[in-house]
C-alpha cells in the first residue's frame, strides 16, 4: 500500500512539473538600437555578430521620397515584376509546401495591390538575368536608386558588396529562413516584426537537411511551451531602421502596417568560402557544409547492413564526435 501511495505521489509531482513546464515561453530579447557614429562602430558589430538596430542611419532620400505614386513614376506603372501571391488568403507565405504563386504583372499593379494590403510580396530579382545575378537596386532600378544609399559607417562593408534588393510587401509574412550572408535590413515605409534567432537555436526550428527555410510558424509558436528552449530577439521596425542581421540567423518577418518598403543590402563574407556555383539570393548554403551532406550520406550508407539498434548506437557516437569538433576538439 505503501510503495502504490508513494507512486502517486511521484506521478502527481511528474503532473505537476509538466504543468509548469507547459507554462513556460521562451523568452523574447528586444535587439538593442544603437547610434553609428564612426565606421569602427560598424567593424565592431560586424565583430561581435549580433544583431542591432541602427537608428540614426541615414540611407538617402528614400524614406520621405518613396511614397507608391513617387515609385510608379519612377519606375513606370507597366514595367513587369515578379512577385509572390499567397493563394487561399494565407497569412504567412510558406517556401515548403509553395502556398504562393509567383506573378509576373506590372510593377503599378503590385503596388496598388500591397497597398491596398493584399496578400502579396515583390523580392525584386535581376532585371537582366534574374537566374543568374544577384539584384542590385542600381542596376534594376536606376530611376529610384539615387534615392537609396548605404551610410558612409558602411562603406567597409560596401565593398564586400553582394546584392541590394528592393523589397515591396502587402499584408503577408514571410516564412522562417537563414541568410548565409551578413546583410542590413533598411525599412523605408511601413513597419515589421522581425524575430531572430540565434545559430544555436537551429536545432529546434525544424530545418530539413539541406534546406534553409522552415516552415514553423514562428510568430504563434513562440505563444506555447513548444519554443521554450530558443533564444529568440525581436525588433519593430519603423522608417528609417536599419537592423543589421548576422550570418546564419534563422528569421522570420511579419508586417504591422498594412504594406511596407524595405532595401536589404547583403555583403560577402570577407574570407570564407561561400558557396559552390551560383548564389542569387546570398543564401545558398556554404560548400563546405553542402560537400559535408555527402560525405554524411557515405557514412550512413556504410552502416546500412547492420541492425538497427548497432547502427543507432554507432551514428550516435560518430554524431557526439562530429558535435565536438566545433569547438576545436
Ligand atoms: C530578409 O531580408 O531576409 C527577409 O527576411 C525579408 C523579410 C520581409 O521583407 O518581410
Amino acid at each position: 500500500v505503501r510503495f502504490l501511495a508513494s507512486q502517486r505521489i511521484v506521478s502527481s509531482t511528474r503532473q505537476t512539473l509538466r504543468q509548469e513546464a507547459n507554462l513556460e515561453k521562451a523568452t523574447v530579447a528586444t535587439i538593442p538600437r544603437v547610434r553609428l557614429e564612426t565606421p569602427a562602430q560598424f567593424e565592431d558589430i560586424l565583430r561581435t555578430g549580433l544583431p542591432v538596430i541602427i537608428s540614426n542611419a541615414n540611407f538617402g532620400g528614400c524614406v520621405q521620397k518613396w511614397t507608391p505614386s513617387y515609385m510608379i513614376d519612377r519606375i513606370g506603372y507597366n514595367t513587369k515584376v515578379v512577385a509572390h501571391e499567397c493563394k487561399h488568403d494565407h497569412e504567412r507565405m510558406d517556401f515548403n509546401s509553395k502556398n504562393f504563386r509567383y506573378i509576373t504583372e506590372p510593377f503599378g499593379k503590385v503596388m496598388e495591390r500591397a497597398e491596398a494590403g493584399e496578400r502579396i510580396y515583390l523580392r525584386a530579382l535581376s532585371r537582366d538575368k534574374p537566374s543568374e545575378r544577384p539584384a542590385n537596386i542600381q542596376d534594376d532600378f536606376s530611376a529610384l536608386a539615387e534615392d537609396f544609399c548605404l551610410p558612409r559607417e558602411l562603406d567597409s562593408a560596401n565593398r564586400c558588396l553582394f546584392s541590394s534588393v528592393l523589397r515591396v510587401s502587402g499584408r503577408i509574412n514571410m516564412w522562417l529562413h537563414y541568410d548565409v550572408m551578413a546583410n542590413v535590413y533598411a525599412q523605408v515605409a511601413g513597419s515589421k516584426r522581425m524575430v531572430l534567432f540565434p545559430p544555436r537555436d537551429v536545432e529546434h526550428l525544424q530545418f530539413a537537411p539541406g534546406a534553409s527555410s522552415s516552415s514553423l510558424n514562428v510568430f504563434s509558436e513562440l505563444e506555447t511551451s513548444r519554443m521554450a528552449a530558443t533564444h529568440p530577439y525581436e525588433a519593430v521596425l519603423a522608417p528609417g531602421d536599419m537592423l543589421f542581421l548576422p550570418p546564419c540567423w534563422p528569421h522570420a518577418a511579419a508586417t504591422i502596417t498594412d504594406w511596407g518598403i524595405a532595401v536589404n543590402v547583403f555583403f560577402r563574407d570577407l574570407e570564407s568560402g561561400y558557396a559552390i556555383g551560383r548564389d542569387v539570393y546570398g543564401n545558398r548554403d556554404l560548400a563546405a557544409y553542402e560537400k559535408g551532406r555527402l560525405e554524411v550520406a557515405r557514412v550512413g550508407k556504410s552502416f546500412q547492413h547492420l541492425p538497427l539498434e548497432t547502427r543507432r548506437f554507432y551514428l550516435k557516437r560518430l554524431a557526439e564526435e562530429l558535435e565536438s569538433t566545433a569547438e576545436g576538439v
